[in-house]
């Protein structure tokens, strides 16, 4: 193994060198990413090890505890919460997992001063076949004062309000992306060292893209403006030729991902179903919205920016269309 590569910056020191340009700020951001990003780790070993369990046999399925294994999605929920609520940034969460939000009630917890909603493993049932899936998470700062518990306008907050968002695929390799304010970062797993270190820094999504991705199963209960733009892009004739691809794997993450770096156009629309669409806008549309925007791009519900709907239930769904700029326009225009 050659030396190791010091111009390389691994998560925390990214997080901590951020830090230096803001003198007065106190670092809770910074370890509410590190603890993120720690459970991911811990995360991404058992996803790792997902196709082995039906031959790791009895022993495989006790943990060290001595309890069955759960199921993934509930392991990876218990690992963020409790970085979460063992670390000193966050007052309280609200996950896919959890039919309600938890304020933690310790007095280091209740003079936090964030509060994070999160997908601890979505795309989950892709989990047997061997395709990517994420975690996805949300950062506000609590309305309520320092010192009392969490209480559930900490957690309705508009998704502008947002602090930062970030997502974690656990794909061919395993990378968390994050976005502040200030810009959108990307980080790999480097399995050798256990860290994850910089290798997407201040990602552009690119103002056009040549993928659309849609579920194309429920074409005919989308609406006339969604269907006629699905035309559009089967349609399409630029200038570099041809029509557009059509990209799908039914993990969020990753399709959301990949357009993000390449370009494309994400839609989750409502359908005759499915009113408000699947998707949940605290954890999934939000999060998401907010990396997009600062990477260059947009997201709406189809009639509003995701960003400024009002919030009025944890579980909230609503309609997601998201991606480059130029597209975003082009399916707004259609
Ligand atoms: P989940 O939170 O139950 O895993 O569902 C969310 C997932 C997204 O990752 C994906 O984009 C979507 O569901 C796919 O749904 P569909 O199969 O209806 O197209
Ligand atoms: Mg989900």
């Amino acid at each position: 193994m050659g030396p190791v590569n010091r111009n390389i910056l691994t998560l925390d020191e990214f997080t901590i060198q951020q830090l230096r340009d803001f003198p007065l700020a106190t670092g809770e951001l910074s370890g509410l990413l590190r603890d993120m990003g720690l459970a991911a780790k811990r995360v991404n070993v058992e996803v790792n090890k997902a196709g082995l369990v039906d031959i790791l046999g009895d022993l495989g399925r006790v943990n060290v505890q001595g309890e069955d294994v759960k199921k993934l999605d509930i392991f990876a929920n218990n690992q963020f919460m409790g970085v979460l609520q063992h670390g000193i940034s966050c007052a309280g969460i609200g996950s896919e997992e959890l039919d309600d939000y938890i304020s933690f009630d310790d007095e280091v917890s209740k003079n936090s001063k964030y509060v994070c909603l999160f997908d601890p493993l979505d795309g989950s049932g892709n989990i047997d076949v061997n395709v990517s899936i994420g975690t996805i998470f949300s950062v506000y700062r609590r309305v309520t004062p320092k010192g009392s518990l969490a209480a559930k306008e900490d957690f309705l907050q508009p998704g502008s309000k947002q602090v930062a968002a970030g997502y974690i695929v656990y794909g061919s390799s395993t990378m968390l992306v994050y976005a502040t304010r200030r810009g959108v970062n990307g980080f790999t797993l480097d399995p050798s060292i256990g860290e994850f270190c910089l290798s997407h820094p201040n990602i552009k999504c690119p103002e056009f893209g040549k993928i659309y991705s849609v579920n194309h199963g429920n074409f005919f209960q989308y609406s006339e403006k969604v269907r006629n733009y699905i035309t559009v892009c089967q349609k399409k004739n630029s200038g570099n030729g041809g029509p557009y691809t059509q990209r799908y794997i039914g993990s969020m993450v990753s399709d959301v991902h990949r357009n993000l770096i390449k370009g494309g156009i994400f839609m989750y629309p409502a359908t005759t179903d499915k009113p408000k669409g699947k998707l949940r806008l605290l954890y999934e549309c939000n999060p998401f919205a907010f990396i997009t925007e600062v990477a260059g791009g947009k997201a709406t519900n189809g009639e509003q920016r995701i960003l400024d709907v009002q919030p009025t239930a944890l579980h909230e769904r609503s309609p997601l269309f998201i991606g480059s700029k130029g597209m975003m326009e082009e399916f707004e225009m259609t």
